[in-house]
């Protein structure tokens, strides 16, 4: 293979899936399938082919038929591995290393995973037994924010870092598709099952994809069908206005709830598998049940009604809340507001209804607690919504791998350490007749790249992996990345290992405080801004004066919110002395000086970790220069060019959080570091 092969596959067209990957699945296959998806497998075989030569060794997959053939492996009787896997579902497979051969087991969706998992390298074929993998999230959805227009204020991508859409251009599907066909067997190799394919804030001209543009959804449904994946629309609730010609889109009325009725048959008429809906209602200006004196359940059930007999399901989001505050009125709390309308409905949801939950009580901040609501819904179905776009963690401008925190989010125990099955994860994937799962907004867009920054197509990466099995470790994962997309140079993984493991943290480090969200520019959300959105009506974030920082959201004194959670998390947000350092400011009002359990004041916290951060931040650059003319120039060159603005950024944030801070609170750093 020769290197301007590897390099060139390495980049644009197929990210991870290139000839580093192909270079790893083995010279001969024997495909003996009948299930949906061998023919997609085959042409797949065919396709690495011809990026490289491939791995010593065979590769056998199998589906249950052709392995009851077999009778045995290696000695051993399939009988039993194949039991399992019946009880186990179409996406699971079984694989097995047999001398040079590598074994794979598997229906439908599970043959195609264990196909990818040979030749990204996910699963460990052992000599002795069979790994058994399925996915520990039922669910495993990408929604996408794209507009098929270029809206005046959001761009084509409403919080995409990635160029336009990889869907649509001058308002129509785009007329060739390749694209979307690599983005697909993307998407397949990390086991993502479902996409949603247009914006949840459903503009005029989008919201004609449920009807007089259905012929685009289906062509896209076709391509994402080919790999396991189906399709999913985001709606406008005042769809029977807005296309029907109602005068009103009231749950309870009936002629509301043919018209949806009617027009579900049509979807399905031409989309016999289509997913389902997805919708924000009352939110951010979308219209919504509220508007009739109805709740978010007879709003969810009305959709979810017209969709049932065709098997199609709702995602109903639970990020609702009051985006006219006044912040004078120091009660209303953004962070309560989805547990205040949404858990007392806990039970009055269809069974087809999923509740898709933001993974914390805000927004998307680099660091928030986990979302009470998750805890507080047990008769419901659950999606924990996670955000791949980077839109509050550096815009695809920062590195920022989000892996870490997905981690720490997915096995946080918000039902209680001591209470069985309380886990995020476990609460999301939710039990076998009330099944959940994983939603999550794409950072992919049109971009040469996929997703602006190369590197980061890790968190793609990464999100698939996770939903998939949150125990995976987010190095482990890192290293699968890294070794698929650049191949084996040790260098190349070692610093990729040095930029990207502890992003997260750095990223952090630099912005956002202990807790405190949304000191960013309102509007497109990049760079610093202190009091960008503290007198704002869509909330107050951080409360600084003279003598202090931070938001009381404790039960004593300030907004409850610490309340919502079950024990202990409530004790321990409360007070102030068991709070997390790092979600302090989150839950509590104090002065500059109070100690954190790191030892440091408040106020050189601040100082020092702007201060450290950025001198850390000012080490990549140096480090990624060694990789020159070991991966592709132009990832390079991006790469490079993308690093100098995380220089320039993070000074920025640096200098003008220690200036805001010291100009409030009058504290010199006794470091003696500069402040302007
Ligand atoms: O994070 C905010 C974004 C909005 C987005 C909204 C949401 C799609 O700033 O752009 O709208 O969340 O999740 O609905």
């Amino acid at each position: 293979m020769s290197t301007d092969r590897a390099a060139g596959t390495a980049t644009g067209d197929l990210a991870w899936l290139g000839a580093h990957a192909a270079a790893r699945l083995p010279r001969t296959v024997h495909l003996r399938s009948s299930g949906p998806l061998a023919e997609t497998v085959e042409a797949e075989i065919a396709r690495l082919r011809a990026l490289a030569d491939g791995a010593d060794g065979s590769l056998h997959l199998w589906d249950p038929a052709a392995a009851a053939q077999e009778g045995s492996v290696a000695g051993d009787p399939v009988a039993e591995v194949l039991e399992q896997l019946a009880g186990a579902g179409e996406e699971a497979f079984a694989l097995r290393a047999d001398g040079d051969r590598i074994i794979v087991i598997g229906t439908g969706r599970g043959l195609l995973y264990g196909f990818y998992a040979v030749v990204l390298g996910q699963v460990p074929a052992s000599p002795d037994r069979w790994s058994r993998n399925a996915p520990a999230q039922p669910i495993r959805m990408l929604d996408h924010w794209d507009n098929m227009t270029v809206h005046p204020v959001m761009g084509q991508v409403e919080r995409g870092y990635a160029g336009g859409s990889l869907f649509y251009e001058h308002g129509e599907l785009r007329p060739d598709l390749t694209r979307v066909e690599h983005y697909a067997r993307l998407l397949a190799t990390i086991g993502i099952n479902r996409v949603a394919i247009n914006n949840v804030n459903v503009h005029a001209h989008e919201a004609t994809l449920l009807t007089t543009r259905l012929d685009q959804v289906a062509r896209l449904a076709e391509i994402f069908r080919a790999q396991g994946i189906t399709v999913h629309l985001a709606v406008s609730f005042a769809s029977p206005i807005l296309l029907g010609g109602l005068e009103t889109s009231d749950p309870l009325d009936p002629g509301v709830q043919r018209w949806w009725r009617t027009t579900a048959e049509a979807v399905y008429a031409r989309i016999p598998d289509f997913g389902g809906f997805v919708v924000k209602a009352d939110s951010e200006g979308q219209p919504g049940p509220f508007a009739y004196g109805r709740d978010h359940a007879d709003g969810a059930n009305l959709l979810a009604r017209a969709l049932a007999p065709h098997g199609g399901e709702v995602f109903w989001r639970a990020f609702v809340y009051d985006h006219h505050q006044d912040w004078r009125d120091r009660r209303t709390d953004r962070a309560r507001a989805a547990h205040d309308h949404f858990a007392p409905l806990d039970g009055s949801f269809d069974e087809n209804v999923i509740v898709q939950v933001k993974h914390g009580p805000m927004d998307f901040q680099v660091r928030e607690p986990v979302s009470p609501v998750i805890g507080a819904m047990p008769r419901t179905r659950l999606a924990v919504e996670l955000q791949v776009t980077q839109e509050y963690t550096g815009q695809q401008k920062h590195l920022c791998y989000l892996a870490p925190a997905w981690s720490e989010i997915l096995r946080f125990p918000v039902g209680g350490p001591d209470s069985p099955g309380s886990t995020v994860a476990e609460l999301a994937a939710g039990t076998a007749g009330r099944p959940g799962g994983v939603v999550a907004v794409s950072n992919v867009g049109a971009d040469e790249f996929w997703t602006g920054h190369p590197l980061a197509q890790a968190n793609l990466f990464a999100l698939g992996r996770l939903a998939w099995d949150g125990q995976l470790s987010a190095q482990r994962i890192l290293g699968e990345w890294t070794a698929a997309t650049f191949g084996p140079d040790p260098l190349v993984g070692e610093v990729v290992h040095e930029l990207l493991a502890q992003s997260w943290l750095l990223y952090e480090s630099y912005t956002a405080p202990l807790g405190v969200g949304f000191m960013v520019r309102p509007g497109h959300h990049y760079g610093p801004d202190v009091d960008g959105y503290e007198y704002t009506p869509w909330g107050t974030y951080h409360f600084a004066d003279r003598d202090g920082i931070g938001v009381d959201r404790t039960v004593a004194t300030g907004t409850g919110f610490a309340g919502l959670y079950p024990e202990p998390w409530a004790s321990l947000y409360e007070s102030v002395r068991t709070c997390p350092d790092e979600l302090l400011l989150f839950f509590h009002h104090v002065p500059y000086t109070h100690r954190l359990h790191s030892g440091k004041s408040v106020i050189q916290h601040i100082y020092d970790s702007r201060a450290d951060g950025c001198e850390r931040v000012l080490t990549l650059r140096p480090r990624w220069q060694q990789l020159e003319g070991r991966v592709p120039a132009d990832l390079h060159a991006r790469v490079t060019q993308l690093l100098r603005e995380q220089e320039r950024s993070a000074q920025e944030w640096r200098d003008q959080l220690r200036s805001y801070f010291f100009r409030a609170s009058g504290i010199p750093d006794e470091n003696g570091r500069p402040i302007h």
